[in-house]
């Protein structure tokens, strides 16, 4: 006799119907029944080691597959270890859905075994949070989580699940599935006639720059905003970084910026990465156009520029960059100047000449390890680079290059990197995926290396390991003294590649420059998930002017 249907079942087949083949999880009562129902389907739950991992593994999947990415966590605090993740897909702007297990309905208010009041715990962090009604809806609650995580400017959605709905049997011949309309995303497009008055705008500046959002960080977000940068003949810019205008990897940005005369803002928001557009980071007189999705950004915007706005409008940045190409190509072709458009990419690929390139003895200086690093990328060609933060994220993001990038992004939150990796990994079996990140750093997700280890992901992480959190480090000398810098140390000998070793992986301990070559190829060729820790000279993050 076959199985009888449960909410569980029809859950996950309305997953299946919206193209999802895996989930990121960790077990608990409140979710065993969709793990049991996942064993009769052509899903793989990749099991983690923490919830907040599993978070962080969907939006890495998400973003080196430009697809939704989902983790399934279970109630209670496994809820509550989750959403801090969400801070990262809130404000890089990824479709991630998040599933928790729930307190079942009947026992509601009753005291239930891990009852938490979840959907408002999630709601800051999301675009839409709520706890399913019934176990014939479930499939509908999937279809909008995925309409709502693609919509505009996407970013996470969560769906609590009590229990009691997913163990439910139901007869599935009384409910339709949801509708393919049902999941795809609702997109505001820019009118035409508001595109032709954009590029009236950018015909007359003369500095003109289009600021992306960090959603069209992607791949498919660079081809689209490779057509728009030919369609215009103007420079657009993506900023996604948490440092902002001083993005080491935008170069010299930051001077351009100040020179412009017309900023568009691609639904880029105006906060904290733009100085909030006050002067001298952008010139008083240069002028601004702003479209966004969300009607409050538009307002926020408008307040903080006043006068110098001279057009506004409502859209999301795929369907504005849409209409302006098609308005580019329709009217004369490229808009803009040859001149500037050069000007601008030899400002953004500035680095200065000085930074040592030498593997000399002792700790490494961090342009010498990456300029060592480069190769392991170019070795494949569809690599990943993965990098969150602390002072060895800037080196790494001003210095390396690969076609798939994966920052922690503007929520500036370190810890993801590890994670984001070991998502790519799955999304991208045969590309290389690299990770780099600080001692400090690897020790937030560091037991994730034995997930990646059971699935047979082969991500390469290095760890510049200068035994300190050294962005902190280094504030505390710049604004108090050395003499009051505390609290920041860690052990410089740490030795990370043994746990790597420990965790199934292949470990490299490298404490001269000379070793780091052989030690990068080694941990590349061992098919295994690699650690390369390395000793290096702690610096401040690279300020780059020309
Ligand atoms: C979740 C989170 N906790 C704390 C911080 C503050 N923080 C930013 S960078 C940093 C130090 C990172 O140290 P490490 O990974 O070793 O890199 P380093 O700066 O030493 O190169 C800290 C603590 C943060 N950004 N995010
Ligand atoms: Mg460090």
């Amino acid at each position: 006799m076959g199985r009888a249907t449960r909410g569980a079942d029809l859950l996950l087949d309305a997953l299946m119907r919206a193209g999802t083949r895996t989930i990121f999880a960790l077990s608990g009562n409140h979710v065993m029944p969709l793990f049991d129902a996942a064993l009769d389907r052509d899903l793989i739950l990749i099991h983690t080691r923490h919830e907040a991992a599993a978070v962080h593994m969907a939006e890495g999947w998400a973003r080196a597959s430009d697809r939704v990415g989902v983790a399934l966590v279970t109630a209670g605090q496994g809820h509550a270890n989750a959403i801090g993740a969400l801070c990262t897909a809130q404000a890089s702007e990824t479709p991630v859905v998040l599933l928790s297990g729930h307190a079942p309905q009947r026992e509601l208010g009753l005291g239930s075994f891990q009852e938490l009041r979840q959907a408002d715990l999630a709601a800051p962090l999301t675009k839409a949070s709520w706890t399913a009604a019934s176990a014939a809806s479930l499939p509908d609650d999937i279809a909008r989580a995925w309409r709502i995580a693609r919509s505009d400017r996407p970013g996470p959605v969560h769906v609590s699940l009590p229990t009691d709905l997913l163990e439910q049997e139901v007869a599935p011949a009384s409910i339709a599935p949801p509708p393919e309309k049902a999941f795809q995303p609702e997109r505001l497009a820019l009118s035409a006639d508001t595109a032709r008055d954009i590029l009236a705008a950018l015909g007359e500046a003369r500095r003109p720059l289009v600021i992306a959002p960090p959603a069209l960080a992607t791949a498919r977000g660079a081809a689209l905003l490779d057509e728009l940068r030919a369609a215009l003949g103007l420079p657009v810019v993506t900023m996604e970084s948490p440092r902002g205008i001083a993005d080491p990897s935008l170069g010299a940005f930051a001077e351009l910026l100040a020179d412009a005369d017309l900023i568009v803002l691609l639904a880029k928001p105006l906060d904290f990465t733009l100085r909030f557009g006050r002067p001298p980071t952008v010139a008083a007189a240069c002028r601004w156009i702003v479209i966004d999705p969300d009607p409050a950004l538009l307002e926020r915007a408008a307040r903080g520029i006043g006068a110098r706005l001279i057009l506004s409008a409502q859209a999301g940045a795929t369907g504005a960059a849409t209409a302006l190409i098609a308005a580019a190509r329709e009217d004369n072709g490229p808009i803009g100047s040859a001149d500037w458009c050069a000007v601008t990419a030899a400002s953004i690929a500035y680095r200065p000449a000085d930074w040592p390139s030498d593997l000399a003895d002792g700790p490494l200086h961090p342009a010498a390890l990456f300029g060592a690093v480069q190769p392991v990328l170019d070795g494949r060609p569809d690599s990943v680079f993965v990098s969150d933060g602390g002072e060895i994220g800037q080196w790494a993001q001003a210095l390396l290059r690969a076609p798939h990038r994966l920052i922690n992004g503007v929520a500036g939150a370190i810890g993801p990197s590890l994670p984001f990796a070991i998502g790519a990994q799955v999304a991208r079996p045969d590309s290389t995926v690299l990770a780099v990140m600080g001692d400090g750093t690897f020790g937030f997700h560091m037991a994730e290396l034995d997930t990646a280890s059971r699935y047979g992901l082969p991500i390469v992480v290095v760890i510049g390991n200068d035994g300190r959190w050294n962005a902190e480090y280094q504030i505390q000398l710049r604004s108090y003294g050395v003499d009051r810098a505390h609290g920041c140390t860690l052990r410089p000998d740490t030795r990370y590649d043994l746990v790597a070793a420990a965790l199934g992986g292949h470990g490299e301990w490298v404490t001269r420059g000379a070793e780091l070559p052989g030690a990068l190829a080694r941990a590349v060729s061992s098919g295994k998930p690699a650690v390369v820790n390395v000793a290096i000279d702690g610096r401040p993050a690279p300020v780059i002017r020309r």
